[in-house]
């Protein structure tokens, strides 16, 4: 699909890309790993035409860190659409189960098929996809734990790739798919930005705290009067804003309120999760 604006696409990409459909070939289940924060910019429309004919189920990853309310509103947007799609804290409690109860309508067919050949159940081949920083790597640990292992070299192969075996049920690959990371427009840049998908230099910091600034004082103005006590919202300008949490921080310059220290604070404090709950996007 051709789309117009920016694009990040180095070489290396469109190797792995190249890798991933031989993988998707074998596959039965792909597993989407989307930020719940942001559900559509951290998704890559590529994966439509590479696993177009696969089930597929998203996954929001990292809902503890979003706004719940809006997250139901993204469950709700996908269940329209007749994406299957479950959100979860990949951090915390086991996702197998999860995953079972998810991908069993997913896999209906394949099930029928096999009771009419009087075949057993095989094992789903799942794998496990998505752009940088969405949970991929947790989320196989979170299925596998211990049971990841490493298998010596095949020939020719520069990482030999396994197959992790979690119950009767699936089958995963232990090494994920990267999607590169799509943003057609600079509001989806800035979401990737603040979720850490893309690499820090990219966009500059103080412009990220601007724009994440501009954002919370449109749709969370609490969270800037809980953590830096700022009550007259509306009167400031945003230099103010930051001049403010300078000297309520004591981030100085010398002896003045350092504006840039106070930006690096505030995209800090964002991705620590210390400012609150916050999605960056809603289905519209
Ligand atoms: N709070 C929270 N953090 C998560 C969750 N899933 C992953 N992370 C964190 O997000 C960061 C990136 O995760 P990682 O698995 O390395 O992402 P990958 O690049 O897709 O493999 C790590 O610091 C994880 O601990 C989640 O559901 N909730
Ligand atoms: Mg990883």
């Amino acid at each position: 699909m051709a789309q117009q604006g920016v694009h990040y696409f180095p070489g290396h990409m469109q190797k792995a890309l190249r890798a991933l459909d031989n993988y998707i070939k074998v596959i039965d289940l792909v597993v989407e790993l989307v930020d719940a924060r942001a559900p559509l910019s951290s998704r890559n429309p590529l994966l439509d035409e590479l696993a177009g004919n696969k089930a597929r189920l998203v996954l929001l990853s990292k809902q503890d860190r979003a706004d719940e309310e809006v997250t139901k509103e993204w469950l709700n947007y996908f269940k329209q659409r007749g994406i299957a799609a479950v959100a979860g804290d990949l951090t915390k409690g086991k996702f197998v189960n999860i995953l079972s109860a998810a991908s069993a309508p997913l896999m209906a067919k394949k099930r029928e098929k096999e009771a009419r050949l009087g075949m057993k159940k095989q094992p789903i081949r799942t794998m496990i996809i998505g752009i940088p920083n969405v949970g991929k790597s947790t989320l196989i640990n979170n299925l596998c734990g211990k049971k990841k292992v490493n298998v010596g070299n095949k020939a020719g192969v520069t990482k030999a790739e396994q197959w992790i075996r979690l119950g009767d049920e699936f089958i995963v690959l232990d090494t994920p798919g990267v999607l590169p990371m799509n943003y057609p427009d600079e509001a989806m840049a800035v979401r990737l930005a603040l979720l850490g998908c893309m690499k820090e230099e990219v966009l500059p910091t103080e412009d990220l705290a601007y724009a994440l600034l501009g954002y919370l004082r449109e749709e969370y103005p609490s969270a800037l009067l809980v953590r830096f006590g700022i009550e007259n919202l509306n009167s400031l300008q945003s230099d103010d804003v930051f001049l403010t949490i300078a000297r309520r921080r004591l981030l100085l310059e010398g002896s003045e309120p350092s504006l840039t220290k106070a930006c690096y604070l505030l995209i800090k404090e964002f991705k620590d999760g210390l400012l609150g709950r916050f999605s960056l996007e809603r289905p519209c």
